[in-house]
């Protein structure tokens, strides 16, 4: 340990920080590989927007030239929204990138561990990585995980993707000490779909409660990741049935095709944005904005916190 960080944090983003002001990490996986082009670059820009509107500076965490970056300017954004050859970066890819100048996006694991390295306590995704269908097989199981188990930030999610095995996601989270909140649910959200079958221990009622959560968890010394579960207003979810056959046909042909390792969700996500005609995207979008607003709230929530 040289107790030197390599780790840039941009200007808007340090002043933020140093007042105790409300910052919100974003992650850009998403925006690179969940996404497709060029829509991507528009979601990247608007939600960043969005947070700023909500009241809160906005973070986006990406690796450029090597150097790991908290705060993009807008070439970077751009650059991480356009280019094919930016790479996925889980956190055991991150000091590659760094040695051998590569620019990459960083998944909820890399983006939740350099943002907390930095001081930031609020990050607002989509859906989590976690555990695949078949990992008793195949072993597949997102880095996400065992990285929010030793990371202290509270993360906004839909939940995770039907893609994934919910139930034993769900198993995971509760193994790795992760806290998990249902935000005004006390379901597990779907993504896709507000409800899950699987209920959840705690509900919170509003940011405030989230905030003194955190708190909490401080004081008594916890680590580890708080997860706040935000399921998608029932008028902004996919159609179930087309749900179903989506998901049906993306798992087939992840098989056939053999797809493996961190090649499997960007595969599952765009074969289902592909074959729901795009219905899958604007539901992805729409609760990517609604965890935005959540994260930020919560954000100013914990800014105002005596702590
Ligand atoms: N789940 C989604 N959308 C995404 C991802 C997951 O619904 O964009 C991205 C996130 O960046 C997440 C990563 O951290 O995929 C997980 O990838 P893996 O399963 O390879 O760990
Ligand atoms: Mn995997």
């Amino acid at each position: 340990m040289t107790g030197r960080s390599n780790i840039v944090v941009s200007a808007t983003v340090r002043n933020a920080l140093a007042a105790g002001a409300p910052v919100v990490a974003l992650e850009s996986t998403l925006i690179a590989h969940g996404l497709p082009r060029p829509r991507n670059r528009e979601v990247a820009v608007e939600l960043e927007e969005l947070a700023r509107e909500r009241g809160a500076t906005p973070a986006t965490v990406a690796v450029i030239d090597g150097v790991p970056r908290v705060g993009l300017d807008e070439p970077d954004l751009h650059r991480i929204a356009d280019d094919a050859d930016v790479v996925k970066l889980s956190v055991r890819d991150l000091p590659v990138a760094c040695a051998t100048g590569w620019t990459g996006a960083t998944t909820v694991a890399s983006t939740a561990l350099l943002a907390a390295r930095v001081g930031i306590r609020l990050f607002a995704t989509g859906g989590l990585g976690g555990v695949h269908r078949g990992a008793g097989d195949s072993f597949d199981e997102s880095a996400d995980l065992v990285t929010l188990a030793a990371t202290p930030i509270t993360v906004v999610s839909a939940g995770v993707k039907s893609i994934l095995d919910i139930g034993a996601t769900l198993e995971r989270l509760e193994t790795l000490g992760i806290t998990v909140v249902g935000y005004r649910t006390s379901t597990f959200p779907g993504f896709y779909l507000p409800h899950t079958t699987y209920d959840l221990d705690w509900r919170v009622g509003d940011a405030g409660q989230v905030a003194a959560t955190m708190t909490a968890a401080d004081m008594l010394g916890l680590t580890s990741a708080i997860v706040v579960a935000n399921p998608l207003p029932t008028d902004q979810a996919l159609d179930p049935a087309l749900h179903d056959r989506v998901l049906a046909d993306a798992l087939a042909w992840a098989e056939d095709r053999g797809i493996r390792g961190k090649a499997v969700t960007p595969f599952l996500l765009e074969t289902f944005h592909r074959e729901t005609g795009g219905a899958s995207l604007e539901v992805n979008i729409n609760a990517v904005r609604n965890n935005v607003a959540v994260a930020a709230d919560i954000a100013l929530a914990w800014s105002a916190t005596d702590r």
